[in-house]
């Protein structure tokens, strides 16, 4: 038995090979011109562009479509200047102890340290958030298929969405993050996930010279 109720598939369109091709093709220009960026802009970014770069998260699939995250756009200067104060006494522990030789040598090209003024100086901070199991009007738990697999795929539909508006971003990591549920006030059910920096680069902002792998390297043909 189903309680299944479908409609025609809405929206999709046939394109001629050669337009698929080239739309590809410019889609392919368009990611490779994405950058994550450590040096922002305090100029402002409009709310409007912010929320709608997270509907297109919001379009993401998702476990049994229950679309298991929460996403907390955070633009109040006392909640950042909390947030940095937080991130950085974490990443102070990882930097200076934590962290095992090997993996801040893997981090030694991207020329990063415990110092996050990012976290200030950028418009907006969205905190995304993976929810380990819902929690219907009345209380009662729904549980969450696939979530981190969810939210990665959402996450990474947020970004894409965000450079294509023309802005940069950032996805940062501070390890733990729990603080984050403490500062914005979310629920024990809510993990955090990752915490992305979004705004202009700082007029002269600088990126690590390294390279994306080549197709052959990332990619299987049988
Ligand atoms: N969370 C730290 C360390 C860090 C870890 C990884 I994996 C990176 O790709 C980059 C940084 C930080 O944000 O500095």
């Amino acid at each position: 038995m189903t309680d299944a109720t479908f409609i025609p598939l809405p929206g999709f369109v046939t394109y001629p090979e050669a337009e698929m091709l080239e739309r590809a093709e410019h889609f392919l220009s368009e990611a490779k011109r994405r950058r994550t960026v450590r040096e922002f802009s305090d100029r402002p970014v409009p709310r409007a562009l912010i929320e709608t770069c997270l509907q297109t998260a919001g379009t993401a699939v998702s476990g049994a479509n229950m679309q298991p995250w929460q996403f907390v756009a955070v633009q109040d200067r006392g909640i950042k200047r909390d947030i940095r104060v937080a991130a950085e006494a974490e990443e102070r522990a990882f930097y200076n102890g934590k962290a095992p030789r090997e993996w801040l040598d893997a981090l030694a090209p991207l020329g990063t340290d415990a110092n996050k003024p990012f976290l200030e100086t950028a418009p907006w901070l969205i905190a995304v958030f993976q929810q380990r199991f819902g929690v219907l009007p009345d209380g009662r738990r729904v549980k969450h298929y696939y979530a981190t697999e969810s939210v990665g795929i959402a996450t990474g539909l947020l970004i894409s969405a965000i450079h294509h508006a023309g802005l940069a971003s950032l996805t940062h990591t501070p390890s733990p993050m729990k603080f984050l549920n403490r500062i914005l006030g979310r629920p024990r059910n809510e993990r955090p996930f990752l915490l992305l920096v979004v705004g202009y680069p700082a007029p002269n902002a600088t990126v690590p010279d390294i390279g994306r792998k080549d197709l052959t390297d990332i990619a299987t043909f049988v």
